[in-house]
C-alpha cells in the first residue's frame, strides 16, 4: 500500500469517528452516565444554587418548581458556560462565566431541560421543571 493510499484510509476513519450524534440521544450532548431524566429525587425546589467545580455541575440533576430561579457559581479557575441544548426555553445561554462569577436563570415552563458547558464536552446538567 502506498503512502497516499494509507493517508486516504486514515482520512476515511477520521470522518467516521467524527460523525455527529454517535452515542448521544440529543445533538451536542456527550453520553454522561446517569443523565437522561431517570434519577430526579425529592420535592421540587424553587431557589437552587449549582456550583461549577472540578469541571462538573453540582448537583447535576435537580427537580424544579415552576418559576424556580437557578444560580450557577463558577468555583473553578477556568471559564464555563451554561448553554441550553434541547430548545425548550428558546436556547437560553450564558456568556462565558469566569472564575468566581455567577449566572442566573428563571424557569417558567414545565418540561425537561438539559444544558451543558460549551467549553468542556462532558460537563452537563439537567432539570425537570414541574
Ligand atoms: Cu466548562
Amino acid at each position: 500500500m502506498t503512502a497516499a493510499r494509507l493517508a486516504g484510509v486514515a482520512g476515511a476513519l477520521a470522518l467516521v469517528l467524527a460523525a455527529p450524534g454517535c452515542g448521544s440521544d440529543e445533538e451536542g450532548f456527550a453520553s454522561v452516565p446517569g443523565m437522561g431524566g431517570k434519577e430526579f429525587e425529592g420535592a421540587p425546589r424553587s431557589d437552587v444554587r449549582i456550583d461549577m467545580k472540578d469541571i462538573r455541575f453540582g448537583p447535576r440533576q435537580v427537580k424544579l418548581a415552576r418559576g424556580a430561579t437557578v444560580t450557577w457559581t463558577n468555583r473553578d479557575q477556568v471559564a464555563h458556560t451554561v448553554t441550553e441544548g434541547n430548545r425548550v426555553y428558546n436556547d437560553f445561554t450564558s456568556p462565558d462565566i469566569g472564575p468566581g462569577q455567577t449566572f442566573r436563570h428563571t424557569f417558567r415552563e414545565p418540561g425537561e431541560v438539559r444544558y451543558r458547558c460549551t467549553i468542556h464536552a462532558n460537563m452537563e446538567g439537567e432539570f425537570r421543571v414541574e
